[in-house]
């Protein structure tokens, strides 16, 4: 992680590049009180968030001819703004887009434009234990590397994660500020954790399609939808196995193991040891405050 040019706003860090269209969609964007923003930081669970709002919200059909899943990856129907609308494709005129405006952004809460904060849109944000999210952001970052470049090791990727010193973070203030905001005003921010998707996800779904006032008539729809959101099926789609790429990148590099403690295979009980510490100070302790 340490090999990729990083800068700091507004306390947190940022690949150069996002900096300005994470300026102007903050200072242009205009949301509208039935628009959806989904939130988090990278590898906390966005792709599968992305796909079960976009059932619920805009494709119930289950049919597969209509499944707009089987037609594209995810992150192409629901486009992260900073990165796509404001970024590389600054063209796509969002204005036109169906109501309700279905957006991802992994800015932290403090830069998100004022008017998603004052109107009545909602905002979903998806958070993940730390350890998973590092792991998960290590291989994500090696597989995208130029075949010239050496591997991140590890130990160095976990100093960096912990120091906050990578795109988004630091990791912790990113999920404070987010659950923060979700206390305060749960009409508007609804606090998802990946865990508690892997452990109940009927609960959690029917919690999300409430939340976004689109509450499930029945059991099976709610069993439809995670089916059509399974890891198992979205990596086994053809768009997904050698499908097209977005952001440059292969759309199969979302979709790894999806485990809920995967760490455990690769943090030595040092690096494990580091990041409780780390996940008190900067996390738990200030959470009871
Ligand atoms: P992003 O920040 O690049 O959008 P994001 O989708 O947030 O990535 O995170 C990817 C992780 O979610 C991967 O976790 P892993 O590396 O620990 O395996 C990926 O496997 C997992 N993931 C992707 N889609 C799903 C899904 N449908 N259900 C559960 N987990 C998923």
């Amino acid at each position: 992680m340490d090999a990729m040019d990083i800068i700091q706003w507004e306390g947190f860090w940022f690949e150069p590049g996002l900096v300005q269209p994470a300026m102007t969609f903050r200072s242009t964007f205009k949301a509208e009180n039935n628009d959806v923003v989904l939130t988090s930081n990278m590898k906390t669970g966005t792709t599968w968030l992305k796909s079960l709002c976009l059932c619920i919200l805009k494709n119930p059909k289950t049919d597969e001819d209509y499944d707009l899943l089987v037609k594209d990856n995810p992150h192409f129907h629901v486009p992260t703004i900073e990165s796509t609308i404001y970024g590389t494709k600054p063209n796509i005129d969002l204005y036109k887009t169906p109501s309700p405006r279905l957006f991802h952004s992994h800015l932290p809460y403090i830069v998100l434009p004022d008017s998603v904060k004052n109107t009545d849109c909602k905002i979903v944000y998806i958070a993940r234990n730390p350890k998973d999210t590092l792991i998960s952001m290590w291989h994500f970052f090696n597989s995208i590397l130029h075949h010239d470049q050496d591997p991140f090791p590890l130990d160095k990727t976990v100093d960096c994660f912990l120091t906050g010193v990578h795109q988004f973070g630091p990791f912790f203030d990113h999920v404070l500020q987010y659950w923060i905001e979700s206390k305060k005003n749960p009409q508007k921010i609804l606090f998802l954790k990946y865990e508690e998707l892997k452990r109940d996800p009927k609960g959690e779904v029917k919690k999300l399609a409430e939340f976004l006032g689109k509450p499930f008539a029945r059991d099976e729809e709610i069993d439809n939808v995670l089916w059509r959101c399974s890891l198992e099926r979205l990596q086994n789609l053809e768009v997904n196995k050698n499908g097209s790429t977005m952001y440059n990148v292969h759309n199969s590099l979302y979709f790894r193991k999806g485990v809920v403690g995967d760490w455990k295979n690769y943090l030595t009980p040092e690096m494990e040891d580091k990041i409780n510490q780390t996940s008190r100070i900067k996390l738990e302790e200030r959470l009871m405050k």
